[in-house]
């Protein structure tokens, strides 16, 4: 296989994970190794960095920070522009990593590192409109307006499936909030990682940004734990499983800073009668089997009326039959491997429990062999009739398992479709606008995403990104995402000569 992508993004068979912009330090941790799920192989090690190692980041990203918030916010702009710019540069070969580091398909490497230039491009809009409101002022020759100020140091935790975009909404942003940046990546895939540090720290060193703006610190839990409880981080960004985000949230919240938690999906397509059946496969199979059902937003119940399901369990098998799975770097090739072989076993793990508790097969799954899954991580994308209240059915097991669940009337169905922990992003496939209507209403959907005739997954980065119960309560990315990044302020101001109290009072001595 071709590799030059690697020295394109100068990565090295030993890497440093540490970095202060370009100042680069050896671990002093334990190495670990990147392994390809693609065919098995060691991409590259690097050596994990200790706690010690992140607090001396903070310090100097503290520093950095009081002279990074004084830049005018359209010139933060201006520096993410050229950001984007240089991901625009190497959208090719930090597309080629991440689907060789993670296993997710080519094309879907590339549209991960596009959400990136695309956060960028929007981060530069923004830069312009970070506005707050004025308010008319019950006392007289009073103003009463409010400005968002630049919060400090942002931590940002990102997880394997995504190694490069999901920092990129937070960090993007975050900058020309006027914040500075502490990246903690997963150590699954931390050379897609310390290509991104390679290419921002070369765009901040031409325009003398302060080196601290961007951090990373390739660590493990220890460095997460730290990041959560140290109080010079005012807020935590962090993204990956349920189990995770409650650690985190919790340490964060006892020392009262904020958190931003974008954890585990469960989601749900309705298809009813009245739904384009043909959009309603294709909406189905993108959503289970894209990025090897390893999206927070990946499709794992399909919830058909009885009348139909039938003939969509017919259509998904034919559609399945036809599924091309290998190689995610060979475009030819629909589905890649899992990351890792835990993956592997929480997906078998997972297809037994759904036996055992009485699933019916309509696909099953297995571990595929042969010299193409030398790696031992490609498996059959599995469909499986059962009921929700399974549990099993009620758990994030990120892996291609589609559940198929019948229902008789749109209430049970929207009822099921919400009957589960997490509540990230939903969708109903129907032509029929009071199903549609009834879909988005407030007896409708509870998740955070909630989508008319298109799939779960696949939210392009304008709107806000997240969702409701277990799922964390965080919105990142578009909208006015941006505003848990800085402080609001509220501020009076009195240009008269006399000073009147608020709500009448009057205090006369
Ligand atoms: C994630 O899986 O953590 O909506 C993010 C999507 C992508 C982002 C997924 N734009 O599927």
């Amino acid at each position: 296989m071709n590799l030059n992508f690697l020295s394109q993004l100068k990565l090295e068979h030993e890497n440093l994970g540490i970095a202060i912009g370009n100042q680069w330090q050896r671990g002093n941790g334990p190495k670990i190794k990147s392994t390809s799920p693609v065919n098995g192989n060691t991409i590259g090690e690097v050596q994990l960095a200790t706690e010690e190692q992140y607090h001396q980041v903070v310090d100097q990203a503290r520093k950095d920070f009081l002279e990074w918030r004084n830049i005018p916010a359209p010139k933060r702009g201006e520096i993410v522009r050229q950001i984007g710019e240089a991901f625009r540069q190497n959208k090719e070969a930090l597309g080629h990593l991440v689907s060789y580091e993670m296993g997710k398909s080519l094309q879907e490497g590339l549209g991960e590192v596009q959400e990136m230039i695309d956060i960028a491009d929007f981060a530069v809009g923004l830069s312009r409109q970070l506005h707050g409101l004025t308010m008319h002022s019950e006392r007289p020759q009073h103003r009463m307006y409010e400005q968002y100020h630049p919060l400090g140091v942002v931590g940002i935790i990102s997880a394997f499936n995504f190694p490069v975009a999901v920092w990129s909404w937070n960090a993007f942003l975050a900058w020309v909030c006027g914040d500075v940046c502490i990246w903690k990546p997963s150590e699954k895939t931390p050379l897609s990682a310390i290509a991104c540090q390679k290419i921002v720290q070369e765009v901040l060193q031409a325009n003398h940004a302060p080196a601290a703006v961007s951090c990373l610190v390739v660590g493990d839990a220890s460095v997460g734990k730290a990041m959560a409880n140290d109080k010079h981080v005012p807020l935590v960004s962090a993204t990956g499983s349920t189990k995770m985000g409650k650690s985190v949230g919790a340490a964060v919240g006892a020392r009262l800073g904020k958190s931003l938690l974008e954890l585990g999906g469960n989601n749900a397509i309705i298809i009813t009668p009245e739904a384009d059946l043909e959009m309603s496969i294709i909406g189905a199979l993108f959503g289970a089997v894209g990025t090897c059902g390893q999206r927070c937003t990946s499709t794992r119940r399909l919830i058909v009326h009885e009348s139909i399901i039938e003939t969509v369990a017919e259509k998904l098998k034919n559609a399945y039959a036809q599924l091309k799975i290998g190689n995610p770097l060979d475009t030819e090739n629909h589905v890649g491997p899992l990351i890792d072989k835990e993956a592997v076993n929480n997906y078998l793990n997972a297809i037994a429990k759904a036996k055992e508790e009485g699933a019916e097969v309509i696909i099953d799954g297995k571990v595929l062999e042969g010299e193409r899954y030398s790696s031992g991580c490609y498996v059959q994308p599995a469909i499986f009739k059962v009921e929700n209240e399974y549990k099993i059915v009620q758990e994030e097991t990120f892996a291609p398992i589609l559940y198929l669940i019948s229902y008789n009337s749109l209430e049970e169905a929207i009822a099921k479709q919400n009957d589960v922990p997490q509540g990230l992003s939903s969708a109903i496939m129907t032509l029929n606008m009071r199903e549609a209507e009834q879909f988005l209403s407030t007896n409708g959907s509870d998740c955070g995403i909630a989508n008319v005739n298109i799939g779960t997954s696949g939210a392009e980065i304008g709107g806000a990104f997240g969702g409701e119960k277990e799922t964390g309560g965080g919105r990142e990315s578009g909208s006015d995402a941006w505003k848990i990044y800085m402080r609001r302020q509220t501020n009076t101001m009195n240009y008269g000569s006399n000073l009147p109290l608020a709500q009448g009072i009057e205090f006369n001595i």
